[in-house]
């Protein structure tokens, strides 16, 4: 029998890209990252997520991308519901439809805008009303980098798990072009690829000790509006988490990772300002200026293994659907 008090709440929430990556957990509980992290919000790419909590559901249900989500994939998105059910005082389980424009699970940062539209779509339907650095906390306990999704523009998570928005999307003229290099699925997730480098690199140490700097100095880039020392440092950010992960055995790039930053670098010998960054995946996203973007993607689109390039931009907060109600 249907529930006559169901209620679904609908929410559209973007990936961010980490300008200074997060990579690495402190010690115990609630996901707190080991190093500060500042990333962009980015329009062009999207999860719509619904929730509706219902009297007549036995159990959650999850339905992502068209297909029912059961076992170890559910287990983080019940864990998230049960929060929220824990806080909210709501006991009914709930029906969650959730759709990416975007390759899911492949180092596109799915989880990111996937956990933001959960936790901001799940409080509002048990009835909530949380400002978005509680939203934001909620998120982070699943996947920290969700955190930073519930803000536009440009956010930070720091080492106590607290997020927040560090600048606005217009704050610096950027484009970010998403070099796609496969439709698969990535073979190591975040969680195992961090918690496998700090057990066994060499070098997780270095990173741990690097990371702040290179997060402190980026910051300070992007309020002067300094594009190039910015993109310098989100490059050198980038290659010092893989580099940490590489000494551990983990390895996201593939033979067009290496070519498209070999095309990064000889723009940039041409005074063409390009810099790259690459997440637990092996896309490459190019941090460019407004005026060089379409020439930068119609040569990343031209190196071997490059399935396709997208053009996108800083974008919005994780926002609830007009039909339904206002924004966080
Ligand atoms: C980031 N990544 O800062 C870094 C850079 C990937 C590379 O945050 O274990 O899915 O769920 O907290 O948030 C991806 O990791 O990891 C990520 P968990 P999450 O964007």
């Amino acid at each position: 029998m249907s529930d006559p008090r169901a209620n679904t709440v609908r929410v559209v929430a973007h990936p961010n890209i980490a300008l200074a990556k997060y990579w690495g957990k402190k010690p115990g509980a609630g996901n707190i990252p080991a190093v500060p992290s500042l990333s962009v919000t980015l329009e062009g790419m999207k999860t719509t997520t619904s929730v509706t909590f219902d009297e007549g559901l036995g159990s959650d249900h999850f339905l992502l991308n068209g297909v029912e989500t059961i076992g170890e994939g559910a287990r983080r998105l019940h864990g998230l519901l049960d929060r929220v059910r824990l806080l909210s005082g709501e006991r009914r389980r709930a029906r969650v439809v959730s759709e990416n424009d975007f390759p899911t699970a492949s180092g596109l940062a799915s989880s990111a805008s996937g956990f933001a539209a959960l936790a901001l779509a799940a409080t509002r339907a048990a009835g909530v009303d949380l400002d978005a650095s509680a939203v934001a906390s909620i998120a982070r306990e699943s996947s920290a980098s969700a955190a930073r999704s519930i803000f536009g523009g440009f956010a930070e998570l720091d080492t106590e798990g607290a997020a927040r928005q560090v600048a606005p999307l217009d704050q610096i003229n950027l484009r970010v072009l998403v070099c796609v290099t496969t439709d698969a699925q990535k073979s190591i997730g975040s969680t195992a690829g961090m918690n496998e480098t700090a057990k066994k690199s060499p070098f997780y140490a270095a990173w741990c000790e690097a990371a702040p700097h290179i997060y402190a100095e980026l910051r300070a880039a992007l309020l002067e509006k300094n594009f190039s020392r910015m993109g310098a440092c989100a490059e050198s950010s980038a290659l010092a988490m893989h580099g940490s992960a590489m000494a551990a055995g983990i390895l996201y790039f593939n033979g067009a990772t290496n070519a498209a930053l070999a095309e990064v670098r000889k723009m940039r010998e041409e005074n063409l300002l390009a810099y790259a960054t690459i997440d637990a995946g092996p896309h490459v996203k190019v941090l460019v200026q407004t005026r060089d973007a379409d020439i930068a993607a119609q040569r990343l689109t031209k190196v071997p293994g490059v399935l396709r390039v997208l053009t996108t931009r800083p974008g919005g907060a994780a926002r609830v659907e007009p039909t339904s109600g206002g924004g966080v």
